[in-house]
């Protein structure tokens, strides 16, 4: 299980390794308090779909505050 993170969290950190992380509140553009994957794509260009799919893990279709931020930090 850590391995596979670890690979996960490596691979991300290669395609988004000089991406500027946003934070939360500039991410969620319309201030509801979820960063939709709309917002999520704006805010971090360099995320795939997949990866985002993986970010939503209470699979509610949007990104909480510590979802995103876990997104954001790979
Ligand atoms: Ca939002
Ligand atoms: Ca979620």
């Amino acid at each position: 299980m850590k391995k596979l993170l670890l690979a996960v969290g490596l691979s991300a950190f290669s395609i988004a390794a000089h991406a500027q992380a946003v934070e939360f509140v500039v991410a969620d553009a319309d201030g509801d308090g979820a960063v939709t994957m709309e917002e999520a794509m704006a805010a971090l260009p360099s995320v795939s779909s997949e990866m985002l799919a993986a970010a939503d893990t209470n699979g509610d279709g949007v990104l909480s505050q510590p979802e995103y931020e876990a997104l954001a930090s790979q």
